[in-house]
């Protein structure tokens, strides 16, 4: 039997993390398939948190695959987010909630995508549909996942199916106080006294190509916001070097209070600025902008900049 490699996308965050993982189980369990998950680049410190929580071990870190290699791909389909060389692999599934840009295969397979605020809400529809019996520590895997992309219910990709699927995820994991558990991850993730303004950026951004115009977009939701607004001068310097060393075209770095529920936008050059000012009908003081309850990347920030690039 090949085995099947199951990967999520570069600088991941819980949901990524946890639906290979617990997709790569269910195969494996429910399937009888030789499955393994792999991580392209390290976990932050929420995911981190939550596989500590449940006992899971961090999976293997790979940068590259070998030609022809099985793959499947969960919660995202964009070539630049994910494997230096996935032209080159077998992609034999797809699994995600995002849109979709440039995500083309030479033959068929199979895909499952739905409007729900998580994959992992999307892995226990598909769990249900095959009665896969979820135990304790799958349960509480995909709550986390869930609560980290939703911003425990506050973003605007939240359906009533996810909220629904907490609950029915609830029975079986029985963690006593969600709100207690869903500030502790945040928490964590937000613990960012250590690190740099470097490492900062390095945590939470995705490119995007569109009409021949790459940028990256940062969401670094945290519930602490005034730690890296501190920084915010050594981080505008390190987005000014890397805006330079991948040459961009744009970039948009958010700071999201999870708890105040509203994003603070940094930016230093006349150009950015001016796009977000257009995109978003704001005004920048100096280097910060207030763009009220933008809170998601995917609903939110992407449609909107894909539309004004592709104008
Ligand atoms: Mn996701």
């Amino acid at each position: 039997m090949e085995k099947i490699y199951v990967m999520w996308h570069k600088v991941p965050d819980t949901d990524s993390t946890i639906s290979s993982i617990v997709y790569a189980q269910y195969l494996g369990k429910a399937c009888g398939q030789d499955t393994q998950t792999i991580i392209l680049w390290e976990i932050n410190n929420e995911t981190k948190f939550v596989l500590d929580y449940v006992w899971e071990n961090i999976p293997e870190l790979t940068k590259e695959l070998p030609k022809g290699t099985n793959v499947i791909l969960t919660d995202h389909n964009d070539k630049s987010q994910s494997i230096d060389n996935m032209d080159e692999l077998n992609i034999i599934e797809l699994i995600d909630h995002h849109n979709f840009w440039n995500f083309c295969t030479t033959r068929p397979i199979r895909v499952r995508c739905e409007v729900l605020c998580s994959s992992c809400s999307v892995m226990y529809n598909i769990f249900k549909e095959n009665n896969y019996e979820i135990d304790k520590k799958t349960a509480t895997m995909l709550i986390a996942a869930i609560i980290s992309d939703s911003l425990f219910f506050r973003s605007p990709t939240t359906t009533k199916h996810d909220i629904k699927i907490v609950e029915e995820l609830n029975e079986i994991a029985e963690i006593e106080n969600l709100e207690e558990f869903a500030t502790d991850m945040f928490a964590a993730k937000s613990d960012l006294w250590e690190i740099t303004a470097k490492e900062i950026i390095k945590t939470d951004y995705k490119e995007f190509d569109v009409n021949w115009k790459k940028f990256w977009v940062w969401v670094l939701e945290t519930t602490n916001p005034s730690y890296s607004l501190k920084k915010e001068k050594e981080i505008i310097e390190a987005l000014d070097e890397i805006k330079d060393e991948s040459n961009l075209d744009f970039i948009m770095f958010s700071v999201i209070d999870i708890f105040e529920e509203e994003n603070t936008t940094l930016s230093w050059s006349d150009h950015d600025k001016g796009i977000i000012e257009e995109v978003f009908g704001i005004k920048f003081e100096w280097n910060r902008a207030k763009l009220g309850r933008i809170l998601s990347r995917k609903k939110q920030i992407i449609p909107e900049l894909n539309n004004y690039f592709n104008k």
